[in-house]
């Protein structure tokens, strides 16, 4: 069995199982689609919304299997591949799966974010992210992972979050941060992974930096 992660460069959903992937060990082929808005017709007919990632699974079957959604396939990854990182308690999984979730929510505040077009929206956007991670902070272990000592799919989830959060100075140093310990050290801990430095491609930090600024919105402005 063959897998092949259909990736877009600087995409946070398709760095999820990017990182489970790498967590796992599991190999895997990447394959970029460069384009979104015009994509290859094969992509169109693996993908049901346009979206990345999709998870091609080629099997005994002449066509491969696409699993997508980002949270089903770190799910399918988790569930064939090594120990699981899910727990085995319905009711603690219950919960990791609903924030999960949760995070998915904050990814469209952050963007709300990058998209901000004067100061009082940005600062706006800001406080709906902080406050909606403000409640994280009161789930939190501490430390180092969501659950404590065991990496899990939270931690893969949220990753990619904090280290667009950590990229941009204005964000990086919020004041919020202060009342969140718990929140910044768990990031911290996460960008310290090898799976997850190695989750994105080497010219990250300034394609993200060019693709918020393209935005034209207020903070793209104040990133040199
Ligand atoms: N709920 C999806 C969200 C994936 C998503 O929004 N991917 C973006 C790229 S980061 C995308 O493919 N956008 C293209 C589009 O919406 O047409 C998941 O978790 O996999």
């Amino acid at each position: 069995m063959k897998l092949q992660l259909i990736s877009f460069p600087l995409c946070p959903f398709v760095q999820r199982s990017v990182i489970t992937l790498k967590h796992k060990g599991a190999p895997f082929e990447l394959t970029f689609i460069q384009d979104l808005e015009n994509p290859p017709a094969w992509f169109a007919k693996a993908s049901p919304l346009g979206k990345v990632p999709v998870l091609l699974v080629h099997g005994k079957a002449p066509e491969p299997v696409a699993v997508f959604e980002s949270a089903v396939i770190n799910e399918y990854i988790d569930e064939t591949i090594g120990t699981p990182l899910h727990s085995s308690d319905p009711l603690q999984k219950a919960l990791e799966r609903a924030w999960i979730e949760y995070g998915s929510e904050l990814l469209g505040m952050q963007y709300g974010i990058y998209t901000a077009e004067s100061r009082a929206n940005l600062d706006s956007a800001k406080n709906e992210l902080f406050a909606a991670l403000a409640r994280v902070e009161k789930v939190v272990s501490s430390g180092p992972y969501f659950r404590g000592s065991e990496f899990s799919l939270v931690d893969s989830t949220f990753a990619p979050l904090f280290m667009r959060l950590f990229l941009f100075k204005e964000l990086a140093n919020d004041e919020h941060w202060e009342g969140m310990p718990k929140l910044r050290a768990w990031g911290e801990a996460l960008l310290k992974l090898p799976e997850v430095k190695d989750s994105v491609i080497p010219e990250f930090e300034a394609r993200m930096r060019s693709f918020v600024q393209g935005l034209g919105g207020v903070l793209g402005k104040s990133v040199s």
